[in-house]
């Protein structure tokens, strides 16, 4: 019972957790904000790129069509049903994603803190709000009937460990500044 649900809610996640480090690979070029500031601080500064948000959306979005595929085999082999993505939901999960974590930058420079610097809490769950929302908005009766009271429950707890220990590998591998 709690082992599907942790299951179903990972599997529903992956489009809107893959994103974030498929960006942080693809980072660099322009910033979305231009360069522009607001007061003595950035809007968001270079953490924010057009590629790394392009790629990681598109990567979220591909990453869903390939669990379509892999959800009725894989599903059956494991015993539990694993949900599928209808575009909307993949668009608004991967999508979401991105855009939560850069709404959380712009809130990061608002409050001060330099490119980089930890905001814990909003740092673990800015995107997985950011993909929620827009899988509701995009998908509102898909997104109704994956994401059960029960599977964000699952996320709210499972998303801030799992992010921290992809974080310190990302950071050990050389692909990520800091740690966090
Ligand atoms: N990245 C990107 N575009 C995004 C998100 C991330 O290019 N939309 C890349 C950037 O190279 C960024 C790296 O991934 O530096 C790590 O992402 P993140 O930790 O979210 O950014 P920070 O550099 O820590 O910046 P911020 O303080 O604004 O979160
Ligand atoms: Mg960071
Ligand atoms: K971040």
């Amino acid at each position: 019972m709690v082992v599907g649900l942790v299951v179903t809610a990972f599997w529903a996640m992956l489009p809107a957790y893959v994103p974030n480090n498929a960006a942080v690979l693809a980072g660099g070029g322009r910033p979305i904000d231009g360069g522009r500031t607001w007061g003595d601080r950035r809007l968001l500064g270079d953490g924010k790129t057009w590629r790394g948000t392009a790629v990681g959306t598109l990567v979220g979005i591909t990453l869903a069509a390939g669990l379509n595929v892999a959800a009725a085999p894989l599903g059956s082999a494991i015993g539990f049903s694993l949900p599928t993505f209808p575009p909307a939901g993949a668009l608004g999960l991967a999508a979401g994603a991105m855009a939560g974590d850069i709404a959380a930058s712009f809130v990061k420079r608002r409050s001060g803190r330099a490119r980089g610097a930890a905001f814990p809490g909003l740092d673990q769950l800015d995107f997985v709000v950011g993909a929620i929302l827009f899988a509701f908005v995009l998908a509102p009766g898909w997104a109704q009937a994956t994401f059960t009271l029960g599977v964000l429950a699952v996320i709210v707890v499972v998303t801030p460990v799992l992010h921290v220990g992809t974080n310190i590998i990302a950071y050990l591998i050389g692909a990520k500044n800091e740690p966090w």
